[in-house]
């Protein structure tokens, strides 16, 4: 068996997605997700013009090698381009191997340690009382966990909520040049309180919760927010700081018992290490696509697990269907799995491209038993919805200084 093409496409079904398909010359193929939110067109590049010549005529199953080759082998490591065209081969070729076996990807993993793969969903508000509105819909629908983001007074757009009331699908889709956003801390704290405050009041004790800061705050400013929120019993706040230097952790844990959670940007094992090793955080919220597939994350779960350290995957909307379906692959068999971002399955342009066996059932998510990762990509349908430029916003304080997004 050898790998006779490998084609790349892009397509936008309310929003850009990069997929990989590696196709044998027994005609089984494999689907991967390579998409880097505002940088498509830069994985393509790199796929088409550096990555898949070199996989020509090579045996699809030496998965290892492979990875090995084009992480190990190159002088330019890591970065979010390289790594998710690596992590889009991986996954495709993850695909073929369990398509061969007659096996869904997880048996191949060793098998399920758990019968569902738990998920928080997303309530944004435009208020407090919006948010909560949200997160009792989102309860009675059987969701156990739930993430709360509000609009704070007095800013333009805050992350995670919509001024116009879209769907929180299209936030990052359809913009022609990076809008702009403010930000203010003093602001945000006036908020944060009193949503976690009314939130227990209204929604009990039960509700695990969690909140997303998206990097807002300096480490000092972090431990303040967690040690102001311990009352909450939050299952975790996620990227609090920003941790280029992983020792900024150190400053939060000294003060705070609130769970850290972080990782949604991270690329390889090393952007993680010392926080893991040093138990800095408590979940790692590494992407299959973003972090090198699924031979990556595999290695940083077992890593973790020995830290006490457990996986909480980046479900963000701009992860095509591919990369939720490793993800279940991984979540139901990783033994220090933690919880599930999931932001539901999208619109229906997205649904017709990308076809997929994961269901839900109160809260949880289920893994079908199809071989490889259970997905399917329509061509025909993804030529039907080009790409378009769109961006990330950036983000600005009150006086104009660039801040973190
Ligand atoms: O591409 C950026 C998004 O994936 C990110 O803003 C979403 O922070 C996010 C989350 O937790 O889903
Ligand atoms: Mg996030």
């Amino acid at each position: 068996m050898f790998i006779k093409d490998i084609k790349v496409f892009v397509c936008s079904p309310g929003r850009n997605f990069v997929t990989v398909k590696v196709i044998t010359d027994t005609g089984i193929f494999g689907l991967g997700d390579a998409t880097v939110n505002g940088r498509e067109m830069a994985v393509v590049a790199f796929l088409q013009e550096h990555v898949a010549p070199c996989l020509i005529g090579r045996n699809p199953h030496d998965i290892e090698d492979i990875w090995q080759y084009l992480y190990r082998g190159v002088y330019w490591r890591k970065g979010p381009i390289n790594m998710a065209a690596i992590a889009a081969i991986d996954m495709a070729l993850w695909d073929i191997k369990g398509k061969v076996a007659g096996l869904p990807v997880y048996q191949l993993l060793g098998g399920k340690s758990r019968k569902g793969v738990t998920l928080y969903a997303h309530a944004n508000g435009e208020s407090i009382t919006d948010t909560l509105d949200k997160a009792e819909a989102l309860i009675s629908q059987g969701f156990k966990a739930i993430r709360l983001q509000s609009a704070i007074p007095g800013l333009k757009v805050t992350y995670g909520v919509l001024g116009d009331k879209k769907d929180y699908f299209e936030l990052q889709g359809n913009r022609p040049l990076p809008p702009e956003e403010d930000w203010s801390t003093a602001k945000y704290f006036q908020m944060i309180d009193e949503l976690f405050k009314q939130a227990r009041a209204r929604l009990g004790d039960e509700v695990q919760l969690v909140h997303d800061v998206h990097s807002r705050l300096t480490p000092i400013e972090s431990a303040k927010l967690g040690k102001m929120l311990e009352k909450y019993n939050l299952l975790f706040l996620e990227d609090a700081s920003m941790a280029e230097n992983q020792e900024n952790y150190r400053v939060i844990r000294q003060h705070t018992t609130t769970p850290m959670a972080i990782g949604e940007t991270y690329n390889t094992l090393w952007d993680c290490k010392d926080l893991i090793q040093e138990q800095l955080i408590d979940y790692i919220r590494v992407a299959a696509t973003h972090a090198g597939g699924i031979t990556s994350l595999r290695r940083i779960a077992d890593f973790a697990s020995i830290f006490n350290v457990k996986t909480a995957p980046h479900g963000a909307p701009d992860l095509s269907p591919i990369c939720l379906a490793a993800h279940m692959h991984l979540n139901i068999w990783a033994p220090n799995f933690g919880i599930q971002e999931f932001v539901g399955f999208g619109n229906e342009q997205l649904q017709a491209v990308f076809k997929h066996s994961v269901t839900v059932e109160n809260g949880m998510a289920m893994v079908s038993d199809e071989p490889g990762l259970g997905v399917d990509f329509d061509e025909d349908a993804a030529k039907e919805l080009p790409y378009k430029r769109s961006y990330l916003p950036v983000c600005r304080l009150e006086d104009g200084t660039v801040w973190n997004w």
